[in-house]
């Protein structure tokens, strides 16, 4: 199995990179485990406790169960992906069936940070975008899909985001094996990824 690791900044169009990237694939080909269905459930606090915590930070994300399932998958077997909701911040009592597939595809923020988690990877990828640009999207997104309003988005950004991404989540960069600039619009690097995982898939 070819293990493929996106990391970038929130809003850089990692979600977009892969989209397009398994567009050009059947759904027997390619397997995709988002790092953000990962996040601590913290089902004990209260609404209020949970919205505060920083989820830009590494230690917000249960990376064994993650490289577990990586493992797993790479030995053939099927996983229970969690699902987590951005509205409550919780996972929901459902899960998601992720079975092996030749190519697997590792997507979130931090998912260069781990260092076991690297090791599994084949191929690193950091998608880079300037943060005014990040934080345009971010603005939007969270308003339309995780129910935040301006003021809720920028104070996180400010207290929290910015801090991390700083931190934690740049200088992840200095392990990509690729860096794609432009994220989502970068039509080229996509098609450079895609002809790879193709002759991965087909090398004849
Ligand atoms: P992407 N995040 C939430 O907003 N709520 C949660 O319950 C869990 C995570 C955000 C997180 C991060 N922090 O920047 C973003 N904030 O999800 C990562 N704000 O998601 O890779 O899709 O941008
Ligand atoms: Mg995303």
């Amino acid at each position: 199995m070819l293990i493929i690791g996106i990391a970038g900044g929130t809003g850089s169009g990692k979600t977009t990179v892969v989209k397009k990237i398994i567009e050009q694939f059947s759904e027997n080909e390619v397997a995709l485990l988002s790092q953000d269905s990962y996040y601590y459930d913290n089902g004990d606090l209260s609404l209020e406790e949970r919205r505060a915590k920083n989820f830009d930070h590494p230690d917000s994300v249960e990376f064994d169960l993650l490289i577990d399932h990586v493992k797993k998958l790479a030995n053939g077997t099927t996983v229970e992906e969690p699902v987590y909701s951005f509205i409550s911040c919780t996972r929901q009592p459902e899960t998601r069936h992720v079975d092996p597939r030749e190519v697997l595809i590792v997507e979130g923020i931090l998912c260069l940070t781990n260092k076991k988690l690297r090791e599994l990877m084949d191929i690193k990828v950091y998608v880079d975008c300037d943060s005014d640009l990040r934080l345009s999207r971010v603005i939007r997104r969270d308003l339309n899909e995780r129910g935040r309003n301006v003021n809720q988005v920028l104070d996180r950004y400010e207290k929290t985001v910015r801090p991390s991404h700083l931190q934690f989540i740049e200088p992840t960069k200095r392990f990509a094996d690729i860096i794609i600039p432009q994220g989502g619009m970068n039509q080229v690097a996509i098609n450079i990824l895609t002809n790879h995982i193709n002759h991965t898939l087909k090398p004849w």
